[in-house]
């Protein structure tokens, strides 16, 4: 089976060497002359694990092929990033959607499947793709097979869920979805559930919008016991020792392509209705403000110096998208000297630990990257002008004797009273 991935990010690119490692021959198409230019010198830029090997070996033996423009196939992916309007409602911006199909319908033969993998608002795939090809003169579950499968896998596991998760396969007509699940049968070792278009897009929605409440329940939490004067994570561990509980953790902000923008898509498309979900992603975004207030008491001389640990948007991934991290920086760096530093985010803002740490004020920690796990906080307040970490991932353990005062969202009440 021949297969033409549109778009080599996050997820079209793990998605086309799954594909080509089992027995397709995959082109991959991507507009921007450094994603193709590396990928064709075996150079892989998004950190994954696994991804850099797996692809090498793809690009070598000839089963991925990466290339500029799309070519003809038995089968057509369109992984592409859908970021939101810049309205008020921050609907689904399907820009880059509507590009990529237009860039395969000169492409498109009679009988091909054409999947749309990237999240869109409920209803797209009818109301947008599918008039677009039959236009072109090619009938949804007649001339062509048109069907939308969310990508559903997790940043820092990609490789293994493509391969473990269960697959919505939601096609415009029954026909489709059962051809989309050709597709998938060849690497998927999940379930493989055929549902509609408008179903697959709505479940994606909402999953990501389910952990995006409950994240917002825990940040809220967090705000309710520092005003109570309770220990959050006390409470949270407390609760989730409850059979049926289970809390999320409270953090600087929720972040990601995924989370923070997913939710939106529904409330945009059921705008009286979608109260709750409007409500969680505003506690959400309330957060990094929240982290900006409490560093301004904790240091209340502007000039001093914070040294920022973590840009990415969770730990252990190189990702800065809608980082809560970046958006807290944002805030504070007209008044403080602010110093980063990111073991898998490196570009010209950052610094050594070292660097960053000397002569600091505080420790702002924003991410959990494991390497923070293993610091010598000794060390760390040694350096350090005023020896204070404020942890807002809530995951550092004191060292004791360490000399390193430690303040997370459970104890924060205690050092601003
Ligand atoms: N976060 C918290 N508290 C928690 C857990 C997460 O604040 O207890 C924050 C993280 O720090 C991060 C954000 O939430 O800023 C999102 O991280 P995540 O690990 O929850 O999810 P993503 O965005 O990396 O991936 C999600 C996944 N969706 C679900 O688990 C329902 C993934 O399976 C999806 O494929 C992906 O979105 C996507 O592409 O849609």
């Amino acid at each position: 089976m021949t297969v033409c991935v549109v778009g080599l990010g996050y997820i079209g690119l793990p998605t086309a060497v799954m594909l080509a490692s089992h027995g397709c021959e995959v082109v991959g198409v991507d507009k921007s002359d450094f994603v193709i230019e590396n990928l064709r010198q075996e150079t892989v830029v998004i950190e994954e694990p696994e991804l850099a090997e797996i692809t090498k070996e793809c690009v070598m033996n000839g089963s991925f092929r990466p290339s500029k423009t799309p070519e003809e196939a038995d089968a057509f992916i369109i992984a592409v990033p859908t970021p939101y309007h810049n309205d008020k409602e921050h609907s689904c911006d399907l820009t880059y959607v509507l590009q990529a199909a237009e860039s395969i319908l000169p492409y498109i033969k009679q009988g091909d499947t054409i999947i749309l993998e990237s999240t869109v608002a409920p209803r797209s795939t009818k109301e947008y793709l599918q008039p677009m090809f039959e236009k072109a003169g090619f009938e949804a579950g007649k001339d062509i097979y048109l069907a939308h499968c969310p990508e559903r896998v997790l940043p820092g596991r990609i490789l293994y869920e493509l391969e473990h998760n269960d697959r919505i396969i939601g096609g415009i007509t029954l026909e489709c979805s059962k051809k989309a699940a050709k597709i998938y049968e060849t690497f998927v070792k999940g379930e493989l559930i055929l549902t509609n278009a408008r179903t697959a897009e709505l479940s994606k929605c909402i999953e990501n919008t389910y952990r995006d409440v409950n994240i917002a329940l825990s940040n809220e939490l967090a705000k309710i016991c520092n005003e109570l004067k309770i220990d959050c994570m006390d409470v949270i561990r407390m609760a989730n020792r409850h059979p049926r509980v289970n809390l999320m953790t409270p953090a600087p902000g929720v972040g990601g392509h995924c989370l923070a923008i997913d939710p939106y898509f529904i409330c945009a498309k059921a705008k009286t209705t979608s109260k709750l979900i409007r409500l969680a992603r505003d506690i959400n975004t309330s957060m990094p403000e929240y982290v900006e207030k409490h560093v301004r008491k904790i240091l209340p001389n502007q000039n001093s110096k914070i040294a920022v640990l973590g840009l990415a948007y969770k730990g252990d991934i190189d990702d800065i998208r809608e980082s809560p991290s970046i958006k807290v920086i944002g805030r504070l760096k007209k008044d403080y000297t602010i110093m980063m530093y990111d073991p898998h985010v490196r570009n010209q803002s950052t610094t050594t630990l070292e660097e960053a740490v000397r002569n600091a004020d505080l420790i702002l920690v924003l991410c959990d990257h494991k390497e923070f796990r293993t610091l010598n906080h000794k060390q760390l307040a040694e350096w350090m002008k005023q020896p204070i970490l404020f942890d807002t991932k809530n995951f550092f353990d004191a060292q004791e004797g360490s000399g390193l005062t430690i303040i997370n969202y459970g104890n924060l009440y205690q050092y601003l009273d």
